[in-house]
């Protein structure tokens, strides 16, 4: 298994965490998106929707994080981070999706390159809608981890894909310098993850390209 991946990508730390927690080794890929290397034809060619993460498993080739993680979840066996009982499911999919299609996509690389470059906005500007948008999308989450959360980890004793959203964003917002203090349960959660063997074997600073 080979997978293309950034330290810094939050979306390519979902899968290194999945990975990680399945035991399940892989060839690590460099792809700058600082550089634009996912942006060539080469890569967009591989890619389809030119971003990282990007997994090769044979004959299989897949962008999309929470896709793949899904088809790891159902092509391995073992652990499983997306549960099979509908309800516990489907509150697992609430908050991954809180966080991979209501925060992260208005926070992501291109956009905010194109807040500078194209729009003109300053940094500090960018930095004040970087931060809005965490302390708006955690909020939510913590609300939700509130009502319907337990346990060390997001959902009870074992991690799911919702821990496995739940870290990176938490990691980059931290990064970001963004005060993360008005959400004691989102941090409980990161905090105890950070302490586990592969969530450490995941994080940027293990990685081969972390610079
Ligand atoms: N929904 C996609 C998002 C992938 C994505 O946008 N990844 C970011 C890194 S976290 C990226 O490649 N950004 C490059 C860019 O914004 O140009 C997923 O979950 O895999």
């Amino acid at each position: 298994m080979k997978l293309h991946s950034f330290f810094n990508s939050s979306t390519s730390y979902r899968v290194r965490i999945a990975l990680a927690i399945k035991g399940l080794p892989y060839e690590y890929v460099p792809v700058d998106i600082r550089k634009l290397a996912h942006r060539t034809p080469e890569f967009i060619d591989l890619n389809p929707s030119a971003n990282v993460p990007l997994l090769e498993d044979g004959e299989v080739r897949l962008g999309q994080s929470l896709a793949i993680i899904d088809y790891l979840d159902a092509a391995y066996p073992g652990v499983k981070l997306i549960p099979a009982d509908p309800a516990l499911r489907a509150r697992v999919l609430e908050v991954s999706y809180a966080i991979s299609c209501d925060i992260h996509p208005v926070n992501n690389l291109r956009i905010l390159r194109y807040l500078v470059n194209d729009l003109g906005v300053s940094d500090e500007a960018k930095n004040g809608w970087y931060a809005h948008w965490i302390a708006e999308g955690l909020a939510a989450v913590e609300r939700l981890l509130e009502r319907h959360g337990s346990g060390p980890y997001c959902f009870g004793e074992a991690p799911s894909l919702a821990d496995c959203c739940l870290v990176p964003q938490v990691a980059n917002a931290m990064r970001m310098k963004c005060d993360v203090s008005a959400f004691p349960r989102v941090m409980a959660v990161y905090r105890h993850c950070e302490g586990q063997p592969a969530f450490q074997k995941a994080a940027p600073s293990a990685q081969p390209d972390y610079a």
